[in-house]
């Protein structure tokens, strides 16, 4: 998918929604595992059913599929199938490895998998993610400031004498490797006061926002420091609406938990 294509969904869409599909078999409504041989795709199905018309991304995070074998391998194929065209799909794997290692990781993820973007560890320097931009259209979206309480134990130390934290450089180093139509970085909204400061390394680039929802990110304060000219947010919940409720409605109550979201994020974009 093209920065343009993105955009466009986007504005048609008015959101800037990424529903994260961390679909964990012990949290998900029993009556699916009575009477479904697949509940897994089944609560997916319904979830993407629900949230594709609030959702510009859906986000599969392999550690819930990986961890099921041969099973939870193909239903990420099965789900990233059943996710509408107009939607971007990313891949949530934190990959990269030396570069003869990272053209299978890029491989399995957008030729296997046909996802439009992967997360990317950029600890392993450049080599590591150059595979990745060998394809046309595709998206690397590389950690830079992580939400969780451990992106304090590296992230924020400085690196040299003029006191750039890790996070800068890895932005600075990083957004070099690429392009603004081909990168993407992470960035937690648990850090909000780190938002203005990213802006002036990444003025241009996308970037995607975990940590809003179950780990308490503040949505207003991410917007107001984080927004370009082009948007340039993709706003991830997991947890916060996919687990809404587990009732036989659970695909209701989670399309509510994202109308909850989106208008929220209306309330101060005017798309
Ligand atoms: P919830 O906390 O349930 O909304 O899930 C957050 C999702 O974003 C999970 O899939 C995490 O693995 C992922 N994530 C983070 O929570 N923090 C990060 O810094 C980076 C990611 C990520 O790369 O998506």
């Amino acid at each position: 998918m093209t920065r343009k294509d993105l955009i466009e969904i986007i504005k048609k869409k008015q959101s800037l929604l990424c529903v994260g599909l961390d679909t964990d078999i012990n949290k998900i409504p029993d009556f699916l595992k009575r009477e479904f041989d697949n509940p897994v795709l089944e609560f997916n199905r319904r979830i993407i059913k629900a949230t594709a018309g609030l959702a510009v991304a859906f986000k599969i995070n392999t550690a819930f599929y990986e961890s099921q074998g041969e099973k939870g391998w193909k239903n990420l194929i099965l789900t990233i199938d059943m996710i509408p065209k107009d939607t971007f799909i990313i891949a949530d794997a934190k990959r990269a490895d030396i570069g003869n290692t990272s053209r299978m990781y890029a491989k399995a993820f957008f030729e296997k998998m046909k996802a439009d973007a992967i997360t990317i560890a950029p600890y392993m320097g450049r080599d590591s993610v150059k595979p990745f931009f060998d394809y046309k259209n595709k998206w690397i979206i590389i950690l830079a400031l992580t939400s969780n309480i451990g992106s304090k134990d590296f992230q924020y130390l400085t690196v040299d004498d003029k006191g750039t934290k890790l996070y800068e450089k890895v932005l600075k180093t990083s957004s070099k490797w690429g392009d603004i139509d081909n990168t993407m970085f992470v960035v937690g909204a648990t850090h909000p006061e780190d938002f203005k400061n990213i802006r002036k390394i990444v003025p241009d680039h996308f970037l995607l926002v975990p940590g809003i929802g179950a780990q308490g990110g503040d949505l207003e304060q991410v917007l107001k420091k984080g927004l370009n000219s082009d948007y340039g947010l993709l706003i991830n919940s997991s947890r916060g609406i996919i687990y809404a409720s587990s009732d036989e409605e659970f695909d209701l109550a989670a399309k509510g938990k994202a109308l909850e979201l989106v208008n929220n994020i209306r309330k101060i974009i005017k798309f």
